[in-house]
């Protein structure tokens, strides 16, 4: 197959019609797209008929020069790296489509937030941002939510993360920032984690940090999958409709699976046992068919109203709460498809907070306006050049005239003498682009300024929203986050940035930065020796909302098992009806259900049959699963109860707050947790000992009367509030 496009395969702006089909990108990626072959070829066509041997002169002799085939191909492997993204090394993508459920007419004239009816292309890129481009997946960080919409009139990107807030009011601290936050230049450590000196002497000194610092110690910062995290464009932009009215808009992606999160013990582990965990989770759902979806919501503000909202809405280390201004849900993103090779899409995907379509604009926000330079700056050292539109990922699917030309692996080949406007050479007519009513407009806010260097004092409000953020919690969320500053805080090695941060946190609100301090060798935080610091500001204002239950992720969280992963724990002499009956009705109500054993290959069952066995416990620790379920079988309890794998596997699995439901026998593998574990003795249908553990009959089971306990515990996710979890040495 030719590695041509194909010529005027997607030439010109779709019709209405054609433009209702999701496929346009795809038929574009075809045309570049080429499969197995049978034969080999140099870059140049040439058959090759010995991938063995090199050009030598005799048996023993030296290689000789002239070795055209081994010098292209040791040449092309020499090349084959470029330089990863500076930051949000580390990610991995895929294409779907968005369709918007109603029309945005009122609000944005951009074409794909018109018509239910048209189906956008999108590929998407989540990431996350410290570590290196083979970082482990599930390190605390933000992660990068990237969106490229191939509109019909052209690419919009919507560059965002998971957090809705940022670290810095202002683009000119990022490198600070990036610098402090990345492994320390002298010896290049720690790989992609926060807990060093530098970055949180930098967090000492920057309190306008402290918002993002309440997010990045929470769990949010510690997704369970990409598919199970929301996305925020982060950044104010603008809205235009077609009369030319602007109105301010906030971007929200939600999760049709809710939103949940690892243990941080858990998240430790799954770094060294699969380090490519959430990678896989994405990968590995699509191919399954189980499609991730998310809702666009948008939170709008008429212009001239942002003032009633207490802080600047240009400030990106505030969000609007959704209780003062709710998100409308107008869309929806499909990601159906995995990426066909890794390189050529996902890492040579370059998006852009500056790629627009008519009716959406930015706003004042100084971190965006810094952004809107960056990105493309960025792609010029990493894709080689200023002609990495014409990668076929990054390709528009609507026609791209202009006459910039030529430059570093220019493809397109541009007819004619004419590469300049105005002209008449091109056609015989005038060719004029001067000012017309078509295209996009940017919005003329009006500007009457003098040039300054200096934040507006509206911007300097730096904990009314941490503490919103704190006092919005649950309990078991205060616990994590305060967890995560004691283990953050005691990898950094200077006392006095210790102190600094604590006494910063008392501004946040003062158990906390108690809980914090009281582990870390210090003095109790000092909210005035904070307060007299350079860079503090005495400011707050005074807001309506001091606590927003959407703040909280176990809000957020879903109801169903869609894709949630259980494991079945067997050895010979199981009792199989039971497990039968509880994998058909919890993979219909969506479960992943897995038989793992201390080896592959089947076990026997007490009724004298075989179960295939998917994992080992070596292989599928108890951290790549949800949920356990211990069938019973007095042969197969005794055996695992005689493994320190399988006895580990429910240790760990209590202990990372997961349901866990036993059924006869199966109570005894629990039985090192400590509990009253005789189901038969009690009148329940299902014994739950504490949150998230139930014990339950087997002949209930085939009756039907455990499966619907078993889902609910498990929609929980997490049992967040499990008595005693902290003692379990696992
Ligand atoms: Fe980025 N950012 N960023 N960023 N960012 C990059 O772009 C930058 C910021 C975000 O999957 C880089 O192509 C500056 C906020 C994501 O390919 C770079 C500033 C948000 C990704 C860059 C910010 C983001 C990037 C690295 C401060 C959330 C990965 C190479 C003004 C709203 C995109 C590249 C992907 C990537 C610069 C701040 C999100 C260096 C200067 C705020 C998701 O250009």
């Amino acid at each position: 197959m030719s590695l041509l496009p194909k010529r005027n395969a997607v030439n010109s702006r779709s019709t209405a019609s054609s433009a209702k089909s999701n496929q346009d990108k795809k038929v574009q990626l075809d045309n570049f797209t080429v499969g197995a072959t049978s034969t080999l070829t140099s870059n140049q066509g040439i058959q090759i008929a010995d991938n063995h041997n090199s050009l030598r002169a005799g048996e023993n002799g030296p290689t000789l020069l002239e070795d055209f085939i081994l010098r292209e191909k040791i040449t092309h492997f020499g090349h084959e790296r470029i330089p990863e993204r500076v930051v949000n090394a580390r990610g991995c993508g895929a294409h779907g489509y968005f369709k918007p459920y109603k029309s945005m007419v009122q609000y944005t004239s951009a074409a794909f937030l018109q018509d239910p009816e048209i189906e956008t292309p999108v590929f998407v890129r989540f990431s996350s941002s410290l570590g290196s481009l083979g970082s482990a997946d599930t390190v605390r960080d933000v992660r990068g939510f990237a969106v490229k919409f191939y509109t019909q009139e052209g690419n919009y990107d919507l560059v965002g993360n998971n957090i809705p807030v940022f670290y810095i009011q202002d683009a000119i601290k990022f490198p600070d920032l990036v610098h402090a936050l990345k492994p320390e230049p002298h010896h290049e450590m720690p790989q992609a984690s926060s807990a060093h000196d530098t970055f949180w002497d930098f967090a000492s000194l920057v309190p306008e940090i402290t918002h993002m610092l309440m997010w990045t110690m929470s769990d949010r910062s510690l997704p369970r999958s990409f598919r199970m995290m929301e996305g925020f464009g982060v950044h104010t932009f603008r809205f235009i409709n077609s009369q030319g009215d602007a109105f301010f808009v906030k971007f929200h992606w939600k999760p049709k699976l809710g939103v949940h999160a690892l243990d941080w013990d858990e998240a430790q582990k799954i770094a060294g046992k699969d380090p490519d965990f959430l990678r896989r989770d994405l990968w590995e759902s699509i191919e399954m068919g189980n499609y991730p979806e998310w809702e666009l919501g948008v939170q709008i503000v008429d212009v001239g109203r942002e003032e009633e909202l207490g802080f600047d809405i240009l400030d990106a280390t505030k969000l609007l709460p959704e209780s003062q201004i709710p998100v409308q849900i107008i869309g929806k993103m499909v990601l159906n498809r995995n990426v066909e090779n890794f390189f050529s899409e996902t890492e040579q995907v370059a998006f852009h907070p500056g790629n627009l379509v008519p009716g959406i604009d930015f706003s004042n926000d100084p971190l965006l306006q810094g952004r809107l330079f960056s990105y493309t700056d960025s792609q010029l050292t990493r894709l080689g050049g200023p002609n990495f539109h014409e990668i076929p990922i990054n390709r528009s699917i609507c026609p791209v005239h202009n006459f910039q030309r030529a430059g570093l692996n220019r493809q397109t080949i541009n007819k004619g003498r004419v590469a300049y406007e105005p002209n008449t050479l091109a056609n015989g007519l005038e060719f004029r682009l001067d000012g017309t009513s078509q295209g996009f407009q940017s919005h003329p806010n009006p500007i009457a300024a003098s040039k300054i260097r200096r934040r507006n004092s509206s911007f300097n409000d730096h904990f009314s929203q941490a503490t919103l953020f704190w006092n919005s919690q649950s309990i078991a969320e205060k616990d994590h986050i305060a967890a995560a500053f004691r283990f953050e805080l005691s990898k950094v090695e200077a006392a006095d940035i210790r102190q600094r941060m604590v006494d910063n946190l008392a501004h946040v609100d003062l158990k906390l930065a108690l809980k914090v301090a009281s582990s870390l060798g210090i003095n109790a935080p000092d909210p005035k020796a904070a307060a007299g610091r350079l860079g503090f500001h005495d400011y707050r204002v005074s807001t309506k909302v001091i606590e927003d239950s959407a703040l909280s992720m176990m809000v957020r969280g879903g109801n169903n098992i869609k894709t949630r992963r259980l494991a079945i724990l067997v050895a010979d002499g199981v009792d199989a009806p039971p497990v039968r009956r509880l994998i058909q009705d919890m993979t219909a109500a969506g479960a992943v259900c897995k038989l793992v054993s201390w080896q592959l290959g089947t076990v026997n069952t007490q009724g004298g049959k075989q179960l295939v066995v998917d994992h080992t416990f070596a292989n599928m620790p108890s951290v790549m699963f949800d949920a356990v379920l211990v069938p019973g079988g007095d042969e197969s309890v005794t055996a695992l109860c005689g493994l320190g794998e399988a006895v580990h596997f429910v240790l760990e699995a209590y202990k990372h707050c997961k349901t866990i439901c036993a059924l006869n026998e199966g109570t005894r593998l629990l039985a090192t947790l400590g509990f009253n574990l005789h189901p038969e003795k009690n009148s329940d249908l299902v014994y739950v000992p504490t949150a998230g553990i139930l014990l339950a009959d087997a002949q209930k089971v085939l009756d039907g009367q455990v499966t619907q306990d078993f889902i609910a515990a498990m929609a929980h996710h997490r049992h967040w509030d499990r008595l005693n979890a902290i003692a379990v040495p696992a």
